[in-house]
């Protein structure tokens, strides 16, 4: 049975360059695709806002669009993102990226928080960190597949790490334009920080004392979230049905490592050994995709206890007839 699959996703990726060698189903690949000629432009404002990581659990976040994580930036492969950060706080900050092209004054960098984001005067765009209350545009060339991080990285030494941790993340997923999926799901692994939260359900909140409605969660409830909340009842839920394509973009971004699993499903690794779990240390990110063959509803979550005691954890749910037959 397992055979059979690995043939079939051979041919199915067979359109993929390099990657058709392999029997992989991986779109992380070292294939430079060429210029498609295309601009794809976003705006994103850097505001401080309330975000509801669960019912009664409200996080003090700085993010992208008023959400945790920011919003998914899609591209295809060969596209040139221009990209305005429109900065409505009271410190620099940025997004900086990984594995597309771009030059220095795009890469969303800032040495000091005193020195980020101020006009050096010499035409350049300050390291394409936006200045507090102000705006930059970065250029980011979109010349690989896969799904890459998209994060905050100004300030400095006290910056950089507020940043990420008070909701400045996000997914860039750029597409292979030969090789679709027919489902794509994006997912962002992260950690928040305790002393970010103004209340959490069914705990003691800040210097108060006052215990909030709600469940408790024990000792790491609602710190390890997916796409920004915490447990399959508050996780965003995906979906596909049987026979389709379906790639999973993951992005892990935070101070733990996870070991993202999915239940009911097998894909090959870039070592070309069948998985259901894999590694993912902070800032780093893997693309994957099956045909869909098994119906039902499916945990996914991090395999470390204490994260998915912690709320990354969620469902998968999958329509379709009866599973194919595996020969059996
Ligand atoms: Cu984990």
């Amino acid at each position: 049975m397992k055979a059979l699959l690995l043939v079939a996703l051979a041919v199915l990726g067979g359109c993929d360059g390099e990657v058709s060698k392999k029997p992989a189903a991986s779109t992380s690949n070292t294939k430079r695709y060429p210029s498609t000629g295309v601009t794809k432009k976003f705006e994103l404002t850097i505001s401080a806002f309330d975000w509801e990581v669960a019912p009664g659990a409200i996080y003090s976040a700085v993010g992208y669009n008023r959400q945790v994580p920011g919003p998914v930036l899609e591209v295809d492969a060969g596209d040139r993102i221009e990209l305005t950060l429109i900065n409505q706080t009271d410190k620099p900050h940025s997004a900086h990226t990984h594995i597309v092209d771009f030059d220095q004054n795009s890469d969303g960098v800032g040495e000091h928080a005193a020195e980020a984001g101020v006009d050096s005067g010499d035409g350049h765009n300050n390291h394409g960190v936006a200045p507090a209350g102000g705006r930059v545009t970065v250029v980011w060339n979109a010349v690989y597949a896969g799904t890459f991080p998209y994060h905050d990285h100004a300030g400095g030494h006290e910056g950089e790490h507020e940043g990420m941790t008070a909701g400045l993340v996000g997914a860039l997923v750029v597409h292979p334009p030969d090789n679709r999926a027919d489902k794509f799901n994006t997912v962002v692994l992260m950690d928040m920080d305790l002393l970010r939260y103004k209340s959490l359900p069914g705990t003691a909140t800040g210097d108060t004392g006052v215990i909030a409605d709600g469940e408790f969660r024990g000792g790491h409830g609602y710190m390890h979230t997916i796409n920004g909340r915490a447990y399959e009842e508050w996780v965003p839920v995906f979906s596909a049905k049987v026979g389709q394509k379906v790639r999973w973009g993951v992005v892990s971004i935070g101070k733990e490592f996870h070991t993202f699993h999915v239940h009911g499903h097998r894909w090959t690794g870039p070592d070309g050994v069948l998985t259901d779990s894999i590694n993912l240390g902070p800032g780093t990110y893997s693309t994957f995709d099956w045909i869909e063959d098994n119906a039902g509803t499916w945990l996914f979550h991090c395999h470390v206890p204490d994260h998915m005691e912690g709320g990354m954890m969620g469902h998968y749910i999958v329509e379709g007839g009866a599973p194919p037959s595996h020969g059996h």
